[in-house]
């Protein structure tokens, strides 16, 4: 009762937020310099961060979400993207892959913290930086408080914020905290993010509002104090930089400690990189190495000793796929995988596992919500460094062992001299290659007490009076742990080497870490313990679910225990022991009966049953068709819009009028036609074009119906600034004898938009770079020009299609007759479409991918799955195999696979297959 009141008071002392609005589940949410506290409670927020529009099927966020939760993730950290919602002003979309209520309906059923991150702004390597195509025709600077810029951004936030305000764990929801702007630190304003706030506020967010500072506290401001401060300022480290080519460097940006900005707020880490974004074509398989489980070891504990910060954000969990037009075109492609834990495909990582040992730790160690630097122990070695926080109130010690120079793979050991709560111990300890521990000491573990551990804590449990815990360590090394007694406790070694002695209250135990090792201990004065000791392989093989403690299969969703039989939800690739510590007489798995028995550990051992294989069928019969009308001089046009204006509000000027930018006519995403009519003087020898396509961009010509050939689209590069006078040149001979003297001419030009630049220095030199042409000269005399681009379908929303014949005529969701096959094509645009029907078993997942690879020729092939663009193919580029999200692919009935080949020269294209990446038996 004392504690509580404690507790209570304590509460009151701290900063407050304004209290929930209503509802009877509504928690309270305060906070101090340590933590974040949930109805008194101090928190350590270990979220990951997901991008739901990276994944198009509401299916599979709870797929991905359990699969974070089971991380020992308690939180995830999202963002939300205007333009993903809102295909024209006024125009907003939260139906189907757009219905973020369901999304955070889904948070709240799992219990699992959400940080909103609505921006306006919100950069992700998203097209815009996630804002809407449309701002570019908005006069005002984004990102300012310039009056077009805040009527368009205060639209957003109207109607953004009152969904997350009614999903506020103030109210019964998920959301913990608010995120204002995103890395705002160039050209700032702070009436802008004073008034960002403001909206929120008024639309009733009543949770801490935080902000993420780009990479460290020399940017300035840092939104700590003054105008447009937050409550909880967080910064952003990505240490390992984006090189994936060198996944073997360290620290290129630094050490990667996460910066205090404010003293009266826990220290928080808004992004922490979890993987990479593949900035030089290394492959992802790099990215993931590059931010593997010994750089996580090494910078995350050594963040969270030298910090203090209990707030995190893992940039990312799950990156997803750039379908349709998503892609920001400078730094990614269609994946966006990032390397992180949990793969494009849904697969787990060694990423994953090492995130387990961690996310389990610092969600199951409660003192590490509030701790001061501490005194660490001496290291006998100088090769060996130590450095501490503690606990003030419980007195728990966290040390973290390291090299001194984190980029050595040496092997080192070391004897601490260690003044834990308990007494001095001398004890030994080993670093063997790159590698970091937090080891604990003086800790209450359940109806225990852990003297020291040189091995680290997984998690631990309480079931029928009895604590399971489990500590582990590196392979081949010794481990010593020290548990307190009145009185001799006994000790049955149950599996493995354990040599036990008593001595003053220490029950000392040594060993060395190899498989697992269990140990019984009853008596001493305490109820008994379970001890399971294992190595870092080991250890990843647990899950937690609730206070359940289960060991085996590949991915254990959810543990439930209901009188005495343990419902469990469980993934299996193959054949697998299904362990559980419990107090339950039965199991459940996936809703069926598994056969057991009671291990010596007192635990339930069954065997879960693997898959069924998988048939996954070939693709054949293709049908070709190819297009191109607008080619043709005779194609009518008259219904096209007329490019006709003379001026534009892009900062960049067109190099010849009038202007052709396609944005300012509307059309925004993929791919953009123009028909330029003149009359003849016989004695134009060249077609100059300029156009802006972003990176990786081609655009296409043809004059009087003769194909001219295609040229690189050109990009604004930030080493342009402030400008790029030249984009995207193209000079195309004209053939001769192709025009007449007097005699009308047509140019048709197919330009490609691979999506719109970021704001990231909020300047709108950038974001309101044009797309499609920017200067064309053929002739002296006049040339009247028309446009034609996508417009937005309704289901799939605007980055679905652009303006292909095809995809105007609806061949992505059907496409009439064709020639049978796959027969050489272009230079132009054809398609190529079949259909396929899979029976994949209900109670299985099996991820597929589309695999390109072996054809001819420079094109590039937007795929359609049953209508959806799910990515882009380019010939020669880094991404051979697609995603295939099952919701959009039907894994029990027919599918319709459909290709727009846009070929810059002759080619074939190699025959794709479809890929099974994965096949588990589960539980959906
Ligand atoms: C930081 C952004 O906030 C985030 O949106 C994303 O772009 C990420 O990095 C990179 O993937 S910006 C960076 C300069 C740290």
């Amino acid at each position: 009762m004392k504690r509580i009141l404690i507790a209570f008071l304590l509460a009151l002392t701290m900063m407050s937020v304004p209290p929930a609005a209503s509802a009877e589940a509504a928690s309270r949410i305060t906070y101090d310099k340590y933590s974040l506290t949930v109805d008194g409670r101090r928190v350590l927020l270990w979220s990951g961060e997901l991008h739901y529009f990276r994944l198009p099927s509401p299916e599979l966020w709870r797929d991905v979400l359990e699969k974070i939760k089971a991380a020992g993730f308690n939180g995830v950290s999202l963002y939300f993207s205007w333009g993903y919602h809102s295909p024209r002003p006024g125009v907003y979309d939260f139906k189907g892959v757009r219905d973020v209520d369901r999304l955070l309906r889904l948070t709240e059923e799992l219990g699992l913290y959400v940080v909103a991150r609505p921006g306006p702004y919100i950069n992700a390597e998203t097209t815009g930086g996630g804002f809407p195509a449309w701002l570019k025709n908005v006069p005002g600077r984004a990102r300012s408080s310039d009056p077009g810029y805040t009527k368009a951004y205060r639209e957003w936030l109207g109607h953004i914020n009152p969904i997350i305000a009614r999903h506020q764990l103030t109210r019964g929801g998920s959301v913990i905290a608010y995120n204002a702007e995103n890395e705002y630190a160039a050209n700032t304003d702070a009436a802008y993010m004073e008034d960002i706030q403001r909206q929120a506020r008024n639309a009733g967010i009543n949770v801490p509002i935080t902000h993420n500072q780009c990479c460290d506290a020399s940017w300035t401001p840092t939104w700590a104090t003054g105008q447009g401060a937050v409550q909880i300022p967080g910064v952003d480290d990505y240490p390992q930089s984006f090189e994936c080519r060198e996944p073997d460097t360290w620290g290129t940006w630094g050490e990667g400690v996460t910066e205090r900005l404010s003293q009266t707020a826990p220290a928080y880490g808004a992004e922490y990189q979890a993987g990479a974004i593949d900035l030089n074509n290394a492959g992802y398989e790099k990215c993931r190495e590059l931010t593997g489980p010994a750089f996580m070891k090494v910078y995350y504990k050594s963040n969270l000793i030298a910090s203090g910060a209990t707030m995190f954000g893992y940039y990312m969990a799950f990156g997803g796929t750039n379908w349709g037009r998503l892609a920001q075109p400078n730094d990614v492609y269609t994946s966006y995988d990032y390397g992180a834990p949990i793969t494009e495909n849904r697969q787990l990582t060694t990423k994953y596992d090492e995130f387990k040992r961690q996310g389990l730790f610092v969600t199951t160690v409660t003192p590490l919500t509030k701790t001061d630097t501490a005194t660490a122990p001496v290291s006998s070695s100088a090769a060996v460094h130590t450095e501490a926080r503690a606990n003030p109130d419980t007195g728990t010690q966290f040390v973290l062992v390291r090299h001194p120079d984190r980029k050595t793979n040496a092997d080192e050991t070391s004897t601490l001299t260690w003044n834990t709560p308990d007494g001095t111990h001398s004890v030994p300890v080993r670093l063997k290659g790159r590698d970091a521990k937090i080891l604990v000491a003086g800790y209450d573990m359940g109806g225990q007490r852990l003297a020291l551990s040189t091995s680290e804590i997984l998690t631990h449990t309480t079931s029928g009076g009895r604590d399971v815990a489990v500590l582990y360590g590196t392979d081949g090394i010794p481990g010593k742990t020290v548990l307190r007694y009145s009185s001799r406790p006994k000790v049955r070694v149950l599996e493995g080497d354990v040599r036990a002695s008593y001595r003053n209250g220490d029950l000392n135990l040594d060993y060395t870490h190899s498989g697992l090792v269990r140990v019984l201990i009853t008596d001493g004065g305490r109820r008994p313990l379970l001890l399971l000791l294992g190595t870092d392989a080991e250890a990843a093989k647990f899950w937690r679910s609730g206070d359940v403690l289960l060991r085996g299969t590949d991915l254990v969703r959810s543990a439930r225990l209901n009188a005495s039989t343990l419902a469990i939800r469980a993934d299996t690739s193959k054949p697998a022991d299904i362990e559980a510590f419990t107090t339950a007489k039965r199991i459940t798995l996936n809703h069926q009966h598994v056969h057991t028995r009671t291990t010596p550990s007192g635990s339930l051992l069954g065997k879960a049953p693997g898959p069924r294989p998988v048939h996954v069928p070939l693709l054949n019969g293709w049908r070709t068709r190819t297009e191109a009308p607008e080619a043709d001089p005779a194609y009518d046009d008259s219904r096209w819009t007329v490019a006709d204006k003379t001026a534009t509000i892009s900062p960049i000027k067109p190099k010849t009028l009038p202007v052709l930018y396609a944005d300012d006519y509307g059309y925004h995403h993929g791919h953009v036609w123009y028909r330029g009519r003149f009359r003849a003087t016989g004695s134009e020898t060249s077609v100059d074009l300029n156009a802006i396509t972003g990176k990786g961009g081609v655009y296409q010509v043809w004059l009087n119906g003769r194909y001219l050939g295609s040229a690189a689209g050109g990009e604004q590069k930030d080493s342009d600034a402030p400008v790029n006078p030249d984009p995207g040149p193209g000079k195309f001979s004209v053939p001769s004898g192709l025009l007449t003297k007097g005699e009308p001419a047509v140019l048709s030009v197919l330009v490609e938009n691979m999506g719109h630049n970021d704001d990231w220095t909020a300047d709108d030199l950038r974001h309101k770079q044009p797309r499609g042409l920017v200067g064309a000269s053929v002739t002296t005399s006049p040339i009247t020009w028309r446009i034609q681009g996508g417009t937005a379908d309704s289901v799939r929303g605007p980055l679905n299609t652009g303006g292909l014949h095809g995809e105007r005529e609806g061949w992505h969701l059907r496409m009439p007759s064709g020639r049978p096959g796959l027969p050489p094509i272009g230079p132009g645009v054809s398609w190529s479409s079949t259909d396929f029907r899979l029976g994949l078993p209900s109670d299985q997942d099996v991820p597929l991918t589309l695999r390109f690879g072996g054809g001819t020729g420079r094109h590039r092939a937007l795929i359609y799955l049953n209508g959806w663009n799910v990515g882009e193919y380019v010939s020669g580029g880094v991404q051979r195999d697609f995603t295939l999200p099952s919701g959009i692919l039907r894994t029990r009935g027919p599918n319709t696979l459909t290709l727009a080949v846009i070929a810059e020269e002759k080619s074939t294209l190699g025959e794709p297959s479809l890929r099974p990446v994965a096949n588990h038996r589960t539980s959906r």
